[in-house]
């Protein structure tokens, strides 16, 4: 098969990167990595050339693009059929399509009251009435997978898959913001905070000094 290369934004911000980047680092399939910076002159100069709607994740194939988190998640799980991108058991794969298209498409007051920013911590910081129901729904939706289908491991269908990947940047606002969970979202929170490719992709994000306005309503950039 020919080499993928993953075309991701800046660790600390891109949340859908995460995703992507998580999924196949965690699932043990090998890609090169690319980033382009957010507001950066190799943003301007690259994402034209590798991005065919000017958003990222895109997962090159040779000359094959796939973008949109979703889309490669799908791409993966057919390239790879052994590597469990999503659970065998048919309702527990229905559960977790229909659990990272609901994250794909939804849990938008979260998204923007609480943008990903890993390396800060804002506690208490975004938490309005509308907030607080998508953080709702999330936990239950993780209540709901552990409890049904999470018997085997620590996530949410017991061993990672997409779904998992799909949530961690929720995650990562969690410690970001200072939601505190029940019990049960709490341990899973834990568990992908230990997962080794989060891990990975943390000590990347720290590593960055790039402060992007738009992604930081709540600190002000820093002094030239
Ligand atoms: N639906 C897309 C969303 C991708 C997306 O919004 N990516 C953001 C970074 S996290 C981006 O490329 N932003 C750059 C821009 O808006 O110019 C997916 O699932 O991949």
């Amino acid at each position: 098969m020919e080499g993928l290369t993953l075309v991701i934004g800046n660790k600390n911000y891109s949340s859908w990167s995460m995703r992507a980047w998580v999924l196949l680092a965690q699932l043990g399939i090998p890609f090169e990595e690319r980033k382009l910076r957010f507001d950066s002159d190799e943003w301007d100069a690259g994402i034209g050339r590798w991005s065919p709607s000017g958003l990222v994740p895109v997962l090159w194939r040779g000359d094959l693009a796939v973008w949109d988190t979703l889309a490669i998640a799908e791409s993966v799980a057919e390239w790879f059929p052994g590597k469990g991108v999503w659970p065998e058991d048919p309702a527990a794969r229905a559960f977790a399509r229909s659990a990272s298209a609901e994250m794909h498409a939804g849990f938008r007051n979260l998204r923007s009251a609480m943008p990903m920013n890993i390396r800060s911590s804002h506690p208490g910081k975004g938490m309005t009435p509308q907030v607080r129901m998508d953080i709702d729904r999330i936990e239950l939706l993780w209540r709901e997978a552990r409890s049904r289908f999470g018997t085997g491991g620590d996530f949410l269908f017991g061993r990672f898959c997409a779904a998992d990947a799909m949530f961690a940047p929720v995650v990562m606002r969690f410690a970001t913001y200072g939601v505190a969970c029940p019990p049960v979202a709490q341990r899973y929170c834990e568990a992908v905070t230990a997962a080794s490719a989060v891990r990975d992709w943390c000590e990347g994000a720290r590593a960055e000094t790039e402060f992007v306005a738009e992604d930081e309503p709540y600190a002000e950039p820093p002094r030239q």
